[in-house]
């Protein structure tokens, strides 16, 4: 009787793990460099890309049974002239970037995979969201970030567009946005209620005034001691989902996770998350099934003191993705993979 039970139990488990290991193959990640770095001030970003690919991400991400396709790295026109339109810089160049972003992630969506912008600076959210919501319709967006990245072209007090993505793609701020030059093709496409921040403790003022007009989610470093992060991302998922289920794009900007692990960024802020927080939070969205789009950006090798500041930053980065499909933390092993016979 035991004996059978045993084995009973054994089927089972060996017939959920098959099913698991099935919904492993189904994903796939289409993968977009963007090596730009206008939407701030500091050269370097633009080195992301080559850096997390060079890391191994495509090879670990096969080794986990994920279909990868590269689209490889984005190139970017030189726009001469590029004056700042009243406080923000290089608008011109950032709206022409985010525009060909646009494009390259609807046709990675049109194409069934899961997108993965690999940035560059976190201006490229702006195209990234966009293309994406434009392949596949409304979008719950989930924003890891020490900052809001929500301030308008308005409201910004340095003219960094990095720090204003969120800004021209939600409905609600639609009319305090002025219209700048290459930015004509944006067309605001995520409402308020889809969005949830975590990670937040560098706000500016007018953004703290923004997201309580707009009641927007938010789990800032205060929500993650007090709750945990299990709870936070059970929280997330709840709010997203009280509605309808819509596809979730995740847009990871490094200096989420606390200097101490990824001190190779631009605008570092102490007292982030921790690298276990960081990728348990992949792995929750993972297990959704609902992930559609990945950006990871910020990763800067020339803010880092040393190689190894620039390493842990570039295989932080690394893990983070391999959270997103589907690694465990418990182990993994490929789906046809059997034991030797003696
Ligand atoms: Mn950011």
């Amino acid at each position: 009787m035991r004996s059978a039970r045993t084995l009973q139990q054994l089927a089972l488990s060996v017939s959920r793990r098959h099913h698991h290991h099935h919904h492993h193959q189904e994903r796939s990640a289409g993968i977009i460099g963007a090596p730009f770095s206008k939407g701030q001030p500091r050269g370097g970003v633009e080195s992301g890309p080559d850096l997390i690919r060079a890391a191994g991400l495509l090879q670990r991400l096969q080794e986990q049974g994920c279909a990868v396709k590269d689209y490889g790295n984005l190139t970017f026109e030189e726009v001469a002239d590029d004056e700042p339109v009243g406080r923000v810089k290089r608008a011109r160049a950032v709206g022409g970037a985010n525009q060909r972003l646009s494009e390259a992630v609807r046709a990675v969506k049109k194409d069934g995979h899961t997108s993965v912008m690999l940035g560059g600076d976190h201006s490229l959210a702006i195209g990234s969201i966009h293309g994406h919501s434009a392949a596949v319709g409304e979008l719950s967006v989930v924003w890891v970030d020490a900052h809001a990245d929500i301030n308008t072209a308005l409201t910004s007090t340095t003219g960094n567009i990095h720090g204003q993505p969120m800004s021209y793609l939600l409905h609600e701020l639609h009319a305090k946005v002025p219209v700048l030059p290459n930015f004509s093709w944006v067309k605001p496409c995520v409402s308020a209620k889809d969005l949830v921040y975590i990670g937040l403790r560098d706000v500016d003022p007018g953004e703290h005034y923004i997201l309580e007009l707009l009641g927007v989610k938010v789990f800032s470093m205060s929500e993650v001691d007090k709750l945990g992060v299990a709870r936070v991302m059970e929280e997330t998922c709840d709010y997203l989902s009280t509605r309808v289920k819509k596809p979730i794009h995740l847009s990871f900007d490094i200096d989420a996770i606390d200097p101490s692990v990824t001190p190779a960024t631009g605008t570092p802020v102490v007292g982030g998350l921790t690298y276990r927080e960081g990728v348990y939070i992949t792995e929750h969205l993972c297990q959704t099934g609902l992930l559609s789009g990945v950006d990871l950006v910020e990763v800067n090798p020339l803010r880092g003191q040393t190689e190894q500041d620039v390493q842990s930053t570039v295989s932080t980065a690394v893990d983070l993705l391999l959270g997103c499909f589907g690694r465990r933390r418990e182990g993994n092993h490929p789906t046809d993979y059997r034991l030797p016979e003696p």
